[in-house]
């Protein structure tokens, strides 16, 4: 207990507070404070939260069975949540009385914050989204429930060995979740493969099934609170569970086998997150998670639905809406058809009026490797009713698309549900939903005109632009105190609850007293991550160079590549030009990635960064001029200490793939400054701030197609012909100068850059445009040494950020889509 101020006085509410907690120890853990670990200070502060939200919960379940008002299910294979304590203590407006209370016990609430493992339950900027649309939906008083899997393991943990990732289980749960409340009670029986029977029945078909395997789907809630906001929602994790007790002797040999394979099947289908972000591999297992999610979700809601409306079927779209985000859950389609059909005896014509008044799907990506499609036979036997209904659905679907594009055969076949041995889940969703979206302008616009075109055609209402957009209050109120407590001083508090508030900062980008606290804070907060990279990487780096910052998953099109590429170039030109070496502004590169462990190519490329990072960081020529630094196991806690601390944000996709980028906004409101192409929000980050405000390079959107196809493999030949810089940095991939002696470790990334996989080279232009990255690069460190025109750019990039907040996504998801009316 060290350090306590015994100069300060709690509040009434405080001192509450602070028995409360020091009752959670006492009864708990059956011990008195001083004998309390700090694991068991963070549980006990968690559960008098947890009591604070249960209060609400109360409350506000009363409320919304009152007003019997829409609800929104957002279904979804990931929720990215992170540490939920500070937020939750932020959120209700507590933060002062647990930072003095615990100031006085002798802790500090942010110590105790880090004992509590991430959420980890997904990948990348997908899952986060999720995360962050509940935060704002919650905070707008829109009723709305999460839906998720309750994976016991969440996305690996990355350790790094000499310099090569390696993949550990992620035990999140290993102290148990203090957030969480189980509700047995509420278990449903998720049924998987087997034969379908169908039967006639007083002039109505009737289904049943034989042989199935059965497994029990239980409910753990997490409520949630908004921030100062009435309602309480919550996220509604299924874990798999066997359904049934059973004494081994009593079953004959079949009824045995079948009892064990159950109790198998319920012991693997909660078990672990798919690490794949971006990419689909088509596993049985996660096929079988979908419909574990879905069927267990969608007996619920529907169940809901009739306790409270009774058999009215037809009411169902005025009371509910399902999101499907991205097309993992689209089996609930299906699954909504068979219950009504199968279990509350409607018909097809009008089971499928309600079905397609209820559904909305998003899109994340356009890149073809993540598009779903699965192979019909494993589909009919995971889950063969589901496949008569889409048998169904497809052929009244290509009766549709017939009498739109009569006769037009390679229609047919690409916008089937059904085709070449497949089943398309996007097709299945573009098939039902009554509202599809991209999550940023350009992302809509290529869905539009490319991979959707022939849908749009037939329904052009139906689609919407719709941008990604951040919490704020994880994003900075949480993360970044200093600045949020200088924003609250300099333009009122308002803006946490109303973003477009803080355009009100722009008129301070130029005045000097702001500008020397603004810097003071990012000055701060660049030296909590040296400390935090001293310890972790051991390695020193010099606050006072640039923080240069790529954290995101590691994916080819994200080019991470270039980044090293364009890092090696600097090194060579410091070690062999002396006018360069003294003018070189210092940098500190860093970089954070997870790759999904069956990506080869992705995993070398964190060898390189890795390698590179060794080569440059201990050689003593460069005078630490240049750090590479690679910081292990990134995730949503160390991205909110990395956001705050950036001066430039690499977001460098190649245009046209990344759907939005979700990262890119939150270094934006951290005040760093944007080096990045025209593609997914940075386009829209490029008009908020405006053309002096970030660095914008490359090949536009709709260049880069023309660019593989028409110029090909000639440009690149020519590009390694005429610029030295990069050609040098190729070489050195492959003559054994990175890894001593080494030369066949990065051949594969030198052989993809140049030659190609399919005979296309530099499929993510890589090369292309790397000229002009390098040139937008030597603008940004002249640039920065001229400090004042710096700090400008980096308050406006605070300044604009108000519309990325997710505040404003989810207004428009509502006024678009859902139309929920907030609880009053
Ligand atoms: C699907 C089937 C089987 C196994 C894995 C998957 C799978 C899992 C995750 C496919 C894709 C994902 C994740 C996609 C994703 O995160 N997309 C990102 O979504 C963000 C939020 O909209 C955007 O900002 C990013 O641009 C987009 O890449």
């Amino acid at each position: 207990m060290a350090g306590k101020d015994t100069t300060k006085k709690l509040t009434q509410t405080q001192e509450a507070l602070k028995n409360e907690i020091i009752g959670k120890i006492n009864r708990h853990f059956g011990k008195v404070l001083e004998e309390a670990t700090p694991q068991m200070v963070y549980a006990a502060c968690a559960l008098t939260v947890r009591d604070k939200i249960m209060e609400k919960w109360a409350k506000s379940h009363r409320e919304v069975k009152k007003e019997g008002s829409k609800k929104l299910y957002y279904l979804s294979f990931e929720f990215l949540m992170g540490r939920l304590l500070c937020t939750n203590v932020l959120n209700l407006m507590q933060t002062a009385d647990y930072e003095e209370v615990l100031e006085d016990l002798g802790y500090s609430l942010s110590d105790i914050a880090e004992l509590e493992n991430d959420a980890g339950l997904g990948n990348g900027g997908l899952g986060r989204l999720a995360a962050c649309f509940i935060d704002s939906l919650t905070t707008l008083d829109l009723p709305a429930y999460g839906c998720t899997i309750r994976y016991e393991y969440g996305l690996f943990r990355q350790k790094i060995v000499d310099g090569f990732q390696t993949e550990l289980p992620d035990t999140w749960l290993e102290h148990g979740n203090a957030w969480e409340v189980a509700r047995p009670e509420e278990a449903v029986k998720v049924s998987f493969g087997g034969d379908v029977n169908t039967y006639w029945e007083n002039g109505k078909m009737k289904v049943s099934y034989s042989n199935e395997r059965t497994v029990l789907a239980v409910p753990y809630d997490v409520p949630l609170c908004g921030y100062d906001s009435k309602i309480i929602n919550k996220l509604r994790l299924w874990g798999a569970q066997s359904a049934s007790d059973f004494n081994m002797h009593a079953f004959n040999s079949g009824d045995y086998s079948r009892a064990i394979e159950e109790k198998e099947l319920a012991s693997v289908i909660s078990k672990v997150l798919y690490p794949e972000d971006n990419h689909t591999e088509g596993k049985e297992l996660r096929l079988k998670q979908q419909y574990f999610l879905v069927s267990a979700t969608l007996q619920w809601i529907l169940k809901e639905f009739e306790s409270r409306n009774g058999a009215d079927w037809s009411k169902l779209p005025d009371k509910i809406v399902i999101h499907i985000n991205d097309t993992h859950p689209t089996m609930a389609i299906p699954e909504m058809m068979r219950i009504l059909m199968d279990e509350k005896g409607l018909d097809w014509d009008d089971a499928w009026n309600i079905v397609t008044h209820v559904f909305a799907y998003t899109n994340h990506t356009v890149m073809s490797e993540a598009l779903e499609k699965w192979p019909q036979d494993m589909f009919r036997r995971v889950v063969p009713r589901l496949y008569m209904i889409l048998e169904e659905m497809n052929r009244r679907l290509m009766e549709r698309v017939e009498a739109f594009y009569p006769g037009d055969k390679g229609k047919h076949d690409y916008m089937a549900i059904l085709s070449n041995n497949q089943v398309s889940m996007a097709n299945t969703c573009l098939a039902s939903v009554f509202a599809v979206n991209g999550v940023s302008k350009l992302h809509t616009d290529i869905l539009k005109q490319d991979i959707f075109r022939d849908y749009y055609m037939m329904d052009k209402d139906r689609f919407h632009a719709i941008t990604n957009g951040i919490t704020f209050r994880r994003w900075i109120a949480n993360c970044n105190p200093a600045l949020t407590k200088l924003i609250d001083d300099t333009i009122g508090k308002g803006w946490l609850k109303d973003a477009d508030k803080l355009q009100k900062l722009a008129k301070f980008a130029n005045d000097a007293t702001f500008q020397k606290k603004y810097d003071a804070i990012k000055r701060a907060n660049k030296e909590m991550v040296a400390d935090y990279i001293l310890e972790h990487n051991k390695v020193k780096i010099n606050p006072d160079s640039i923080f240069d910052i790529q954290c995101k998953r590691l994916h080819e099109y994200k080019r991470q590549m270039m980044n090293v590429l364009h890092i090696i170039v600097e090194y060579n030109r410091i070690l062999t030009d002396a006018e360069y070496a003294k003018n070189y502004y210092p940098k500190t590169y860093i970089f954070g990635a997870k790759a999904a462990p069956g990506y080869k190519r992705a995993k070398t490329i964190i060898k390189l960064i890795n390698s590179v990072g060794d080569m440059i960081n201990n050689d003593a020529r460069i005078n630490d001029k240049i750090k590479v630094i690679f910081i292990e196991n990134y995730g949503v806690s160390i991205a909110e200490k990395l956001v705050t601390a950036a001066d430039v944000s690499e977001q460098i996709s190649t245009a046209g793939k990344e759907a939005s980028g979700t990262g890119n906004m939150k270094f934006m409101l951290n005040g760093a400054v944007t080096i990045g192409t025209m593609d997914g929000a940075n386009v829209e980050m490029y008009e908020q701030v405006g053309e002096d405000n970030i660095y914008i390079f490359g090949l536009r959107a709709d260049e880069v197609d023309a660019r593989l196809r028409i110029m090909g493999n000639d440009e690149v030949k020519n590009i390694y012909a005429t610029n030295a810089y990069l050609r040098g940095a190729l070489e050195q991939l492959i003559n054994g100068s990175i890894v001593k002696s080494n030369t066949n470790i990065f051949m594969d990334l030198y052989n993809t850059l140049l030659f190609g996989d399919y005979g296309y080279a530099d499929t993510y232009m890589v090369l292309r445009d790397f000229e002009d990255y390098m040139r937008t690069q030597e603008q940004i460190s002249k640039d920065y040494q001229d400090r004042k025109t710096w700090i400008a750019k980096q308050i406006m990039n605070t300044a604009m950020a108000g519309f990325f907040s997710s505040d404003r996504t989810i207004k428009e998801y509502n006024d678009k889509i859902w139309r929920l009316t907030p609880i009053k």
